[in-house]
């Protein structure tokens, strides 16, 4: 074979590897990797132009057309497999960046009420339902209110015991943070007495009381419900039936009760009340300290001193009161064991009680 006839091999070769790689690229970029090695100027078929220089002059037509013929074939070879890639890229593109518009969207985090809080409108709540007003008032309080009208006199020791917050008016007159939710009790009593409100009277009144007492178990800043009803003919017995509905509602079980004499200065007779132990239902346990029972609340009927200080007649009305520490009935119905962490605001112990 001539010389001219080994060019011509050597093009139709090329060709066909050409035309073969063309097919095998994967996307356009080494489609263009392979125009450029093949047709560029350092490409293969300028490699193999170089050979023509040594042809006679009268052959060198005849391979310049062979050259012309090849170079057609890949450029038409190129721009069909580059049409068949821009096709299979967009494919792959739309399936890549494929949008499940159905799907729902990322929850951002929403905040709940404080567990002390969710715990103070539950327990309002409940007694609510039962017919009971709801009641708020001042926390900067008189002696009067949160003292005098609860048959706490000057000098009495109940007040000495309610470690009080003193602090002074913009008239310097003494006041205090209420100990308690009872001058809301004694000041709603005697708005709507003068209302004219028929007896019997049933308040509720939840709120933050204020002592200056701080330890493990105690905060200066707690929260309180308090209850009453003045009418005539209250007795001990709706008291206890009271009591026994609000403790099994908020409890979510029939606990029992058990009334112990106590004193309190603004009732008469006055008893703590303690539940069945929610935790090993009486059996006895540590927290319950083995005694079966849980002390929850204070109560008794209000006293004759406190119905006289709001102008109720004592010889033809009585009534029924109780306070209780919401910390420490939501502490014992979600187990919690330290009063601290409602302080703190530790979001971990947050999220945990959230809604
Ligand atoms: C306790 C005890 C108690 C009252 C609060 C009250 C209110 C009026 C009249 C009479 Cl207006 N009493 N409230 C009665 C007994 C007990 O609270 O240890 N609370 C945490």
């Amino acid at each position: 074979m001539g010389e001219l006839g080994a060019l011509k091999a050597e093009l139709h070769t090329l060709q066909e590897k050409a035309l073969a790689e063309f097919t095998k690229a994967e996307n356009l970029n080494a489609l263009q990797a392979l125009r450029v090695s093949y047709l560029g100027k350092k490409g293969a078929l300028t490699d193999v132009l170089k050979g023509v220089g040594k042809l006679p002059a009268a052959e060198r037509p005849v391979i310049g057309k062979e050259v012309n013929a090849v170079k057609t074939a890949l450029a038409e070879g190129l721009s069909a497999c580059e049409g068949s890639l821009a096709v299979l890229e967009k494919q792959r593109r739309i399936q890549s960046e494929r949008l499940d518009v159905s799907l729902s969207g990322r929850q951002s985090a929403c905040g709940s009420l404080h567990p002390v809080q969710q715990g103070l409108d539950e327990i309002t709540a409940i007694f609510s339902q039962m017919g009971f007003e709801i009641a708020q008032g001042p926390e900067v309080e008189d002696e009067f209110h949160n003292f005098d009208a609860l048959n706490i006199p000057p000098e009495h020791p109940a007040r000495a015991m309610h470690d009080t917050f003193f602090v002074k008016d913009t008239d310097d007159a003494a006041m205090l943070l209420r100990t308690h939710t009872s001058p809301v009790q004694i000041r709603t009593m005697k708005r709507l007495l003068e209302e004219e409100h028929a007896l019997p009277l049933a308040v509720v009144a939840p709120g933050r009381v204020y002592r200056c007492d701080y330890d493990v178990t105690h905060s200066p800043m707690f929260h309180q419900v308090e209850v009453f009803k003045v009418g005539e003919d209250i007795s001990l017995a709706h008291l206890k039936g009271v009591l026994q509905h609000f403790l099994s509602t908020y409890f979510e079980k029939d606990v029992s009760l058990r009334l112990r004499p106590h004193y309190f200065p603004f009732t008469e007779p006055s008893a703590e009340v303690d539940v069945g132990c929610v935790f090993c239902a009486g059996k006895g346990c540590r927290i319950c300290k083995g005694s079966g029972w849980l002390e929850v609340l204070g109560s008794g009927m209000v006293h004759p001193n406190v119905l006289k200080s709001v102008g109720i007649d004592s010889t033809v009305y009585s009534g029924f009161a109780f306070g209780l520490g919401v910390e420490r009935l939501v502490m014992l119905k979600h187990s919690i064991p330290d009063l601290r962490l409602f302080f703190e605001n530790d979001v971990r112990f947050l999220r945990r009680m959230g809604a």
